[in-house]
């Protein structure tokens, strides 16, 4: 099957939000790359914009992904990246309350300026440190019943639930499982990834059109899953 992008039958753009060190540029190595750096991962600054090709049994999915920094400084940058997008993740750290009631706002804002037809969705990373969690799940539960959100625990440290938020936030769901076992077997044959960082990501605090992806080992900063069904 050919995973180049000249297949590319569908492009899928979302964008991730959230406070600092909630995961999310990790979130997004786990699914591109599948990759994990206990180290923190070099600040975004601005947005960062990573790309996966998934080809499907009949269409190719490019998923572009713009990764924007948590903190204050970058906010009012956020209006350029969610405009157009298919989708937004918002994410916070199950063991950081604070990090919660900032999701909260941001899936506010975004209700308020983002078009109905963006799919809304909200990650509780961090889900392998389960016994240090200090948000309630009642309240997460209250919540995304109350917004209508696609909501899921992950961490992207073991994997868990990475390429299921990433293929339902694209409603991809005929693949969801499909995408898991490859991911589970990977797992199992390579045991589990853990690399030092890299800097694979482009950050810029510019217009989208001017990224062009510089310290990729890809030439033009895709990762390719061909998922056979
Ligand atoms: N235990 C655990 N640590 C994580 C997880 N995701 C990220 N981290 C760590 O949290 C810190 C911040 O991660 P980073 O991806 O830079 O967060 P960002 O600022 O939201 O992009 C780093 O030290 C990561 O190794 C996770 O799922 N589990
Ligand atoms: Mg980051």
């Amino acid at each position: 099957m050919d995973g180049g992008s000249g297949c590319v039958t569908k492009k899928y753009k979302l964008v991730l939000f959230g406070d600092a060190a909630v995961g999310k540029t990790s979130l997004v190595l786990q699914f591109v790359k599948g990759n994990f750096s206990n180290e923190p991962q070099e600040a975004t600054i601005g947005v960062a914009f990573q790309s996966k090709i998934v080809c499907l049994q009949d269409s190719t999915v490019k998923f572009e992904i713009w990764d924007t920094a948590g903190s204050a400084r970058y906010q009012g940058l956020a209006p350029m990246y969610y405009r157009g997008a298919d989708a937004a993740l918002v994410v916070f750290d199950i063991t950081n309350e604070d990090s919660f009631t900032k999701a909260k706002t941001w899936i506010c804002t975004l209700q308020t300026q983002v078009k109905k037809s963006i799919i809304l969705a909200l990650a509780g990373n961090k889900s392998d440190l389960k016994y240090h969690k200090s948000v309630d799940r009642q309240k997460i539960q209250e919540f995304v019943e109350e917004n209508d959100l696609v909501f899921m625990e992950t961490s992207a440290k073991s994997g868990n639930n990475v390429t299921n938020m990433f293929l339902s936030i694209g409603k991809f769901p005929k693949l969801v499982e499909k995408e898991k076992k490859a991911l589970e077997d990977q797992a199992t044959s390579s045991g589990h990834n853990t690399t030092s960082t890299t800097n694979t990501s482009t950050s810029a605090a510019v217009a989208a059109d001017s990224l062009d992806n510089e310290g990729d080992d890809m030439s033009d900063g895709c990762c390719c899953c061909c998922v056979v069904l």
